[in-house]
């Protein structure tokens, strides 16, 4: 692993992502990709390539010109998003993982990992400390694309032996870049209207407990699987990690204890309905014995940090 392609880097996963590799990595052997351009100079320092994921030519191309041994690709419609337009939905999540495996067969790269999610399960999965083997029916064109892309990362991996790799991330809490048409960005607008109107709408009900995670804890997540040893990785691309679990009144009553005036009403839209059938918190022990994953970011501790970085950006 010493030219990494990351494509999707601008994204709410990938700057920080791409943030983390260029400090582990050195900034000259990561090659920075996306369909749009780096209008807000994220990455000025870094190699950068306008590529849609699925013009597998424009893959091909960046491979060849920079060497690329690994690639990381993040770019995916979201689970709202993929319900407005269900056809744009397949054809990025699928057919551009289809390419970037296919050239990572074609090129003998050193691994592939593209991310699943937690909306691989479905109204037939078990949803308290879900399993990581379990029925996968997910009712969104989203997770149909998220199981159909670990079965494709398994698939080639046993006829191939290609080396993919991914997890199947809960909802991510960050403040860098926003999140981008998910089902679990709530829990991420709700700090900027806390800190600037003091009221929140939701748009799933109260009660709709979800399994979260704070941005270090996937960066740190996503960084030891990548480097981890093949040899003891069970699974390619359907890792479950867990770290904190919580339903927006949960969360807004944490929000309260540090703005006391906050309130919070809930206008419930379709995403409640794909949050339903979502877990409240998932089993992840294979990820814990198989690469030593282990959260270190509570529901207390991510609300200090995510108000105190959101009240410094909108002052
Ligand atoms: P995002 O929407 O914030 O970012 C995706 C990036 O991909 C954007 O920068 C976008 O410009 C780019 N992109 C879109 N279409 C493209 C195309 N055709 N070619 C190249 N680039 C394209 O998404 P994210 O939240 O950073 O998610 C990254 C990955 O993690 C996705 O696979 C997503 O399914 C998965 N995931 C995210 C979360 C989460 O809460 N953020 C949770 C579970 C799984
Ligand atoms: C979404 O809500 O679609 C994502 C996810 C959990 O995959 N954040």
């Amino acid at each position: 692993m010493q030219k990494i392609l990351v494509i999707g880097a601008l994204g709410q996963i990938g700057s920080e992502l791409t943030a983390a590799f260029n400090a582990r990595y050195g900034k000259e052997n990561i090659v920075v990709a996306d369909i749009h351009e780096d209008t807000n100079h994220l990455f000025p320092d870094n190699v950068f390539e306008k590529i849609d994921v699925t013009d597998s030519s424009a893959i091909e191309q960046a491979i060849e010109r920079h060497r690329i041994d690994t690639i990381v690709n993040l770019a995916a419609i979201l689970s709202a998003s993929g319900e407005k337009n269900p056809d744009l939905a397949w054809n990025i999540n699928i057919n551009g993982l289809l390419n970037v495996i296919r050239l990572g067969v074609k090129h003998r790269l050193d691994r592939v990992m593209v991310p699943s999610s937690i909306a691989v399960f479905g109204p037939q999965s078990v949803l308290y400390d879900t399993p990581q083997e379990t029925v996968l029916t997910p009712n969104t064109m989203y997770g149909v694309t998220k199981v159909v892309g670990e079965l494709l990362g398994d698939y080639y991996f046993k006829k191939t032996g290609i080396d993919f790799r991914g997890i199947r991330y809960p909802g991510i809490i960050s403040n860098k870049t926003m999140p981008g048409g998910g089902t679990t960005d709530y829990a991420v607008e709700i700090f900027y209207e806390a800190v600037k109107n003091r009221h929140y709408t939701c748009f799933l009900s109260s009660e709709s407990c979800l399994p979260m995670m704070y941005m270090p804890d996937c960066i740190r997540a996503t960084i030891a699987l990548l480097e981890a040893d093949r040899r003891l990785l069970r699974h390619c691309g359907n890792y479950n990690v867990g770290a904190m679990s919580f339903t927006p009144e949960i969360l807004a009553n944490v929000i309260k204890k540090y703005i006391p005036d906050f309130t919070i009403d809930y206008k419930p839209d379709f995403r409640r309905e794909i949050a339903r059938y979502w877990p409240a918190s998932v089993d992840d022990s294979a990820a814990r014995s198989d690469w030593g994953w282990q959260p270190e970011w509570t529901l207390e501790i991510m609300v200090a940090d995510m108000l105190q970085a959101v009240q410094k950006k909108c002052r």
